[in-house]
């Protein structure tokens, strides 16, 4: 077990059995999944986190099911683990509760792509990926592009608030979510969020919603704002000595007004996991910048010549490689796309981080990083959304006995990031993975204030329990 679960309470067996009944008497027994086969998939996610086995799996196939599981498993004190893909990243779909697992993947449908209106209106289950294809087919464009996009899906990707490459100029899922249909648990339906372009009236619930990790409510259906098709993509490769190099190279671009779609970084020990799950990565580059621009044609070749330009100049750079064509774009993302798996390939164990910090500090990240590994002796790469200043910290190690070590460099990479005025995660969410160090980052008075708000939505502490918040500290008796 890499992550501990969090100190949860568990659902009590006779409530279990009742919930079993009730569900299957409710939604019929196809759905309502209780073998253990059944229920051992839906323990993890991507994560290092596996939960507790779940006592059953629902696969809600309409907005109605997921209502009247809600309400059961209210009624009778079960918890609920939401789920749509299962690919996060902080264990934010793992059951640590057990209790009942919520798969919305089946609400799969596009419902509606509006050309006039710039806007899709999803169910949960769509894979983001199907969901780019079908917009791409209309001259539509939905920008986020989460890296697991061939398998995640809209659901998870808005309830984690995912980023991916093209958030450098695009922004992340947050930017693009207008409305939601969300269940309450216990059942109640909401429908916070608009069709239209503005609109402030009240809290902006949905803004809260989206990022909320499955804590607060269920969604059933979303609604996303889209933009035109860019027309034109080109792709630049810029292959660097270091990434001290790479990341002063980034710094300067965005000074000097620069906006590509994609910033992306890899530093010496990410080149090294690449070249040994064979792919052929420069001998001589020490870091490689991985750019994208796209936009109109003339302006887009003009932000491309730019961006060349800048890259063939900047001190430290080797060369620069130059993809037009969507092979040999496809070629230079391939890597990248891949690094997630080949990094896991590289050792027994990997705990992958995604902290932040302003991207003027990104330099200053790097070297801290790069110190900390060397000081608690744990091999780590980094890679990442350099454009943002959003890294991935991958610990590598072994052995059990390293894993200590691991812990201490893990924590010292969140003091780090927080000193550089950054914050702890980026795009995968705290989850069970980073909510030991929440309180790094945030004051005990606005944990608070977030406890307080996921009681008002979830006043039994049933849905998704254990994640975001470190455990309560023990009461004096
Ligand atoms: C990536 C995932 C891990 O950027 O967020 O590859
Ligand atoms: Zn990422």
């Amino acid at each position: 077990v890499l992550l501990a679960l969090p100190d949860v309470p568990l659902p009590a067996e006779p409530a279990l059995t009742r919930a079993k009944v009730a569900l299957a008497a409710r939604l019929g027994d196809s759905k309502v999944d209780t073998s253990r086969e059944g229920c051992e998939r839906f323990m993890n996610d991507e994560s290092e986190a596996t939960g507790r086995l779940p006592a059953a799996v629902v696969h809600a196939a309409s907005a109605e099911d997921v209502r009247a599981c809600l309400a059961i498993a209210h009624d009778l004190g079960v918890p609920v683990t939401p789920r749509a893909a299962g690919t996060g990243r902080s264990g934010g779909a793992v059951p640590v509760a057990g209790g009942v697992v919520l798969a919305t993947s089946a609400l799969a449908d596009v419902k509606e792509l509006n050309r006039d209106d710039l806007l899709a209106v999803v169910g949960p289950g769509v894979v983001t990926g199907d969901l780019h294809a079908a917009c791409e087919a209309e001259g539509l464009f939905y920008p986020p592009d989460p890296n697991s996009w061939k398998s995640c899906m809209i659901g998870g990707n808005v309830a984690e608030n995912a980023g991916g490459p093209r958030a450098f100029k695009y922004g992340v899922t947050r930017e693009y979510v207008l409305g939601v249909e969300a269940c309450l648990m216990g059942g109640e339906v909401l429908r916070p969020g608009r069709r239209t372009v503005k609109g402030v009236t009240g809290y902006d619930v949905t803004a809260l919603l989206v990022g909320s990790e499955g804590t607060l409510a269920v969604f059933t259906e979303v609604t996303l704002r889209l933009v035109r098709k860019p027309p034109a993509v080109f792709t630049l490769l810029a292959l660097f000595d270091d990434a001290a190099a790479a990341a002063r190279c980034v710094s300067a671009l965005v000074r000097d007004g620069h906006v590509p779609r994609c910033l992306e970084l890899m530093d010496r020990e990410t080149l090294v996991a690449l070249r040994a799950s064979g792919a052929p990565v420069d001998p001589r580059a020490g870091a490689l910048l991985l750019c994208e621009v796209d936009g109109h044609p003339a302006a887009a070749e003009e932000a491309f010549e730019r961006a060349g330009e800048a890259l063939s100049s900047a001190p430290g750079v080797l060369e620069v490689q130059v993809a037009q064509d969507a092979a040999s774009r496809d070629r230079l993302w391939a890597a990248r796309r891949a690094l997630s798996g080949a990094t896991r390939k590289l050792a027994k164990y990997k705990l992958s981080e995604d902290v932040v910090v302003p991207r003027s500090r990104l330099e200053e990240l790097l070297v801290a990083t790069r110190a900390l590994g060397d000081r608690h002796g744990v091999r780590n790469l980094t890679y990442g959304h350099a454009g943002d200043g959003n890294m991935h910290v991958n610990f590598l190690w072994d052995t059990p006995e390293e894993r200590p070590a691991v812990a201490r460099a893990i924590e010292d990479l969140m003091r780090a990031t927080v000193a550089l005025g950054g914050t702890l995660s980026g795009e995968h969410g705290v989850g069970v993975a980073k909510a030991p160090y929440l309180a790094l980052e945030q004051s005990s008075g606005l944990i608070r204030l977030q406890r307080d708000l996921k009681a008002v939505f979830d006043p039994r502490g049933l849905l998704n329990p254990g994640k975001i918040f470190p455990a309560p500290p023990h009461r004096a008796c």
